[in-house]
């Protein structure tokens, strides 16, 4: 009794809270690109295919019965890849990359990727960034866009070049240069 007295409460406070603050507006103000503010940012992604730990997991595939590809078209990935200074294993690890990558291409082995690059150490702890794009693994242009980010980077918009560092049916290790800009960067 008591529990449903208190939520009773918490539901007409957080109601009355809404009331007050439920005018919808529309305001315009005007645009400062001299606000703007562009990051350089350099780290490797890693990813684990198989074994223990895979860093990255087949959801789904498509029943395609010809197909010359370990990853045909219609698999989708789930990914959770360490993003660390150094191409090393044991190099210091500064965000996660987590999101899906689905293989695209149905006469190549192309992906697109739907990734979010989350930081989580110094200043940047509690950031990221937004990917979407093809993946440049099988791309002659290893390059990727960046659409948008939160904490630091609200309103990102940018690129990535990326550099294939291993890759083979274990592991992957790219090399990530990205540059975005920010107008509203604090
Ligand atoms: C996959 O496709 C083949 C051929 O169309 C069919 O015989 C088989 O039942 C399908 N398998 C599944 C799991 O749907
Ligand atoms: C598979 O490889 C053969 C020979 O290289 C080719 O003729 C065929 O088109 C390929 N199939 C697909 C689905 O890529
Ligand atoms: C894939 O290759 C086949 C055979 O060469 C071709 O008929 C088909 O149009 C191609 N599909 C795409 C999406 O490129
Ligand atoms: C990052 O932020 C989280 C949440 O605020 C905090 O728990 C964590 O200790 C921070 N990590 C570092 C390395 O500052
Ligand atoms: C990234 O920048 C470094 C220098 O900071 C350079 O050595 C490297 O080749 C660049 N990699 C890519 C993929 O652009
Ligand atoms: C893949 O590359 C990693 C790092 O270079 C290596 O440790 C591993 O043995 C390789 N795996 C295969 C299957 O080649
Ligand atoms: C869905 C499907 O048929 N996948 C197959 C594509 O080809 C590879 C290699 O021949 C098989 O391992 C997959 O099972």
């Amino acid at each position: 009794m008591k529990r449903t007295s208190i939520l009773g409460w918490i539901l007409i406070v957080c109601l009355s809270t809404a009331a007050v603050h439920g005018q919808y507006y529309s305001k315009t103000r005007p645009y400062d690109p001299k606000a703007e503010k562009v990051t350089d940012l350099h780290f490797f992604l890693h990813e684990s295919l198989g074994g223990q730990n895979p860093t990255a997991v087949v959801l789904a595939q498509a029943n395609i019965t010809s197909n010359n590809s370990t990853v045909p078209f219609g698999t989708l990935f789930a990914v959770d890849n360490p993003l660390q200074t150094g191409p090393e294993p044991n190099s210091e690890v500064i965000g996660n990359a987590q999101g899906l990558a689905v293989v695209a291409g149905i006469n190549s082995t192309a992906a697109v990727m739907y990734f979010d690059f989350g930081f989580t150490t110094g200043e940047l702890n509690g950031s990221s960034l937004s990917l979407f794009s093809r993946n440049p693994l099988i791309m002659s242009e290893r390059e990727v866009s960046v659409v948008g980010g939160k904490g630091k980077f609200r309103m990102a918009k940018g690129f990535a070049l990326v550099n294939p560092v291993v890759i083979n049916a274990t592991t992957v290790i790219l090399e990530f240069n990205v540059t975005v800009s920010c107008s509203l960067l604090t």
